[in-house]
């Protein structure tokens, strides 16, 4: 099949997803067309099947805000035109569901039918898509959709909850490669990093709000006061510089490091012992499953699709939203015995692999070869 996928090219979970989409399934032998303003950062390398177009807005002095979703709904007709693009599959609804609706119509005035797939990620519903000055759109380009995914059953509910919609949902999770992630050995990477033996905890994030990045720092804490420790911050965005300065003011600031945007996080997650996901809401939380798939623990809130990945006592623990201390006590559990603690780093990888790629990809497949019949 010819596909075009179009994402956020940035660090969120929806885009790192779209891409890892794309490059599963030019591995068997479709061909991908990216339509994003920018290279998706999980798309490095060459690949035959794989194609980028770059969207480009050009400025202009009238434009306070150049708009984006003209130039993206051009583009798409610019690259189905020329490829023989086949569907247009587009990840989080703002504005990409509403640019593909443009799209359809103005292929459509051409004789040309493209169906279009929205797969919705979490925020573009549960924040930003509910919110009233993008209601209206959202809701009018999911029912246009063709078919409209959700990444749990979480986000499904909650969209029938926020969106009056009669649009059926299908529920396609979040996949991960296995055998990417289950890099060994760790050895000599873990030494340079907890020399005297220390626990090594991981976060990672784009640093929102909803990421809860003090309730990270602060549990880590409680961990440390316990236990000789090791705490990696890895990612960027809007909260960093507060946690920092945070960081900065604790008396265990020198076992903090943020570390930044990492491409490699097959590199790093292996020699975590335990992963830290405290968040307001995750529509699925890929970060985590990532971890798991790394063999790590996952210690979460217990809000939104999480439930559905991190299963409670078996490979991690979820705490309520904002309880430190329970967060902190469910870590020193699992880290404190070295039995307990190999038995959930099984039971992680376990759980991870009902999410492998083998398995949820061959679902996009025959729900893009029903859509294109
Ligand atoms: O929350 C993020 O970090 C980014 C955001 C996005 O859309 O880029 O992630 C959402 O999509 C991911 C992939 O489907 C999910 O794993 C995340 O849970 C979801 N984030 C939220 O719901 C807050």
């Amino acid at each position: 099949m010819n596909i075009a996928i179009v994402c956020y090219p940035t660090f969120g979970g929806s885009g790192v997803l779209a891409t890892e989409l794309g490059k599963a399934l030019a591995e068997k032998g479709h061909n991908i067309h990216f339509i994003t303003y920018q290279q998706p950062v999980r798309l490095g390398g060459f690949h035959a099947n794989i194609f980028y177009h770059e969207v480009s807005v050009p400025t202009y002095p009238l434009f306070d805000f150049p708009p984006y979703e003209t130039a993206l709904a051009s583009a798409m007709v610019d690259v189905i035109n020329n490829n023989q693009v086949e569907l247009l599959h587009v990840h989080y609804a703002i504005p990409h569901a509403s640019a593909a609706f443009m799209a359809k119509q103005i292929l459509l005035k051409q004789g040309k039918r493209i169906p279009v797939i929205t797969t919705l990620h979490g925020t573009d519903i549960t924040l930003v898509g509910r919110d009233k000055t993008y209601r209206p759109v959202v809701t009018f380009s999911m029912e246009e959709s063709d078919a409209l995914t959700a990444v749990s059953e979480n986000l499904k509910q909650e969209t029938y909850k926020n969106f009056t919609i009669d649009k059926e949902i299908e529920v396609i999770p979040n996949f991960v490669d296995i055998d990417r992630f289950n890099k060994k050995p760790v050895d000599v990477f873990k030494k340079l990093i907890a020399p005297h033996g220390e626990k090594i905890i991981v976060h990672a994030s784009n640093f929102r709000k909803l990421k809860r990045i003090n309730d990270v720092i602060q549990t880590f804490l409680l961990i440390n006061r316990n236990m000789p420790s090791k705490l990696l911050l890895i990612g960027d965005g809007p909260e960093r510089n507060d946690a920092e300065a945070f960081a900065r003011s604790c008396e265990a600031c020198g076992e903090i490091k943020f570390l930044g945007k990492q491409e490699q996080m097959e590199d790093i997650l292996p020699i975590a012992d335990l992963f830290l996901l405290p968040s307001e809401y995750e529509s699925f939380g890929l970060a985590a499953l990532e971890a798991m798939a790394a063999e790590v623990p996952v210690i979460s809130s217990n809000a939104g699709g999480l439930p559905e990945i991190n299963i409670q006592g078996v490979t991690g623990f979820m705490s309520n939203v904002g309880d430190i201390e329970d967060m902190s006590r469910n870590a020193l559990h699992v880290l404190s015995d070295h039995t307990t603690h190999q038995q959930f780093k099984k039971n992680a990888i376990t759980q991870a692999s009902k999410f492998g790629i083998d398995k949820i990809v061959p679902l996009y497949e025959s729900l893009y070869k029903k859509i294109i019949q």
